[in-house]
Parts: structure tokens; C-alpha cells; sequence
């Protein structure tokens, strides 16, 4: 059975889980990670040795990366509507996940360690503010494409695009600090919420 490494409240443990209760899929789960056992334990870094959750054990073959390992669950259960056969269209997913997981989450990562984990490290006000301005940029770049494409980043149909954005959107509402009114964004965060899965593990009171 799929095994997944990782603690639950982790952002990128979420995109696995999210994707595969959207696939379907039955797994099990074992805590590693800030506030458990730490990654960089032995036992750990047999699975990644570069110390980092999520990893999944797919009846022995081991992979990290969490945007590798959501592909790699869609298209071994043959999930083209998540992710597409064709090559265009796969890779237009693809430019989604990897804005999601470099532009969109750079200016999150200070406010959210900051403001909400709390880490020493992100106490700098400076930081903050510049994270914020430039995660306010970009959301409201995507307030802006929803209004004019939607309802999801692929158009009418919810794919692993979804994945990245709809974790940081998440997110960008349960961080405390003033955000302008982004209707577009507002109206995508509830729409994913009627999905069951993002219920779960993307829309579920965690930031
Ligand atoms: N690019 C990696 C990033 C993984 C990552 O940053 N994981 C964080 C949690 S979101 C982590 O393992 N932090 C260390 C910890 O929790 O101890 C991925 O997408 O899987």
C-alpha cells in the first residue's frame, strides 16, 4: 500500500494528501517532520536524504518532491482529467505548479513562518512586509486571470493546477494581516471547497 511521509499541517504533505483523496486512493501515514520526529533522523534520510517532507513509498518505490510525486499518483491511476495526456496541455499544468510552488509561495514563506509558526529567524518586520507585498502582487496577478478565465487555472475543469494555487490561497486567508478584497480569488476558494478533499486537507482551518 501507498505510504506517505509527512506531517499533515505541511503544506506540501497537503498537495499529497489533497490529490490522493481526490484520486481515491487508500494510504497510510506517518508523522515526520517540525513538531515530530525530525527529518533529519537516520531513519529518515534513508527515504530523502535531503531531509524534507513529503516522501512516498509506493510499494517500494521511494520518491520526494511533492509536485513530482502528485504527477506521478495522476498518471499511474491514469487521471488525464487531473493531469492531461496531451503534452500541451500538460505542460500548461505544469507552468501552474511550478508558479505556485516559486513565485506565488516566495512572498508567503516570511508572513506564514513569521506571523503564524512564529520562528525566531522571521521576526524581522521588514521581511514581512516585503513578503507580503510581493504575495499580495502575485495574488492579485491571479485575482485578475480567475476574473478573466476561470473557474479553475485550466478553465472549466479542476486539475492538479489547482493543487499548488488552491493550498496557497488557503493559506493567504488564514495568515493574519490586511489584504485588499480579491473577489475573484474569494469566489475560487469557495469553489474548491466543495470539493471533499480540499475540505480535508486544503480549506480545514490550518494555514
Ligand atoms: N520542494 C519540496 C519542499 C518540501 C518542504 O519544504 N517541506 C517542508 C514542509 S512544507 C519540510 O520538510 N520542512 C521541514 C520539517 O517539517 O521538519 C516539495 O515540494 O516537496
Amino acid at each position: 500500500m501507498l505510504k506517505i511521509y509527512g506531517r499533515a499541517n505541511s503544506i506540501n504533505v497537503r498537495k499529497v494528501l489533497w490529490t490522493a483523496d481526490e484520486i481515491g486512493l487508500q494510504y497510510t501515514r506517518e508523522d515526520w517532520g517540525r513538531g515530530f520526529r525530525p527529518t533529519t533522523e537516520p531513519e529518515f534520510l534513508k527515504v530523502n536524504p535531503f531531509a524534507l517532507v513529503p516522501v512516498i513509498d509506493d510499494d517500494g518505490f521511494v520518491l520526494r518532491e511533492s509536485h513530482a510525486i502528485v504527477r506521478y499518483l495522476a498518471a499511474k491511476h491514469v487521471r488525464t482529467d487531473l493531469y492531461p495526456a496531451g503534452l500541451a496541455r500538460r505542460a500548461e499544468v505544469e507552468a501552474w505548479m511550478d508558479w505556485g510552488q516559486t513565485e506565488l509561495h516566495q512572498g508567503a514563506r516570511a508572513p506564514f513562518l513569521g506571523l503564524v509558526v512564529k520562528m525566531p529567524a522571521f521576526q524581522d518586520p521588514k521581511m514581512i512586509e516585503f513578503g507580503i507585498a510581493e504575495w499580495t502582487r502575485q495574488m492579485e496577478m491571479l485575482d485578475s486571470y480567475l476574473a478573466g478565465h476561470g473557474p479553475y487555472l485550466m478553465g472549466e475543469d479542476f486539475t492538479l493546477a489547482d493543487v499548488p494555487a488552491g493550498l496557497s490561497v488557503n493559506r493567504w486567508f488564514s495568515v493574519p494581516f490586511d489584504k485588499p478584497e480579491l473577489k475573484a480569488v474569494s469566489a475560487y476558494y469557495d469553489r474548491l471547497a466543495e470539493r471533499p478533499a480540499y475540505r480535508r486537507h486544503g480549506r480545514n482551518g490550518t494555514p
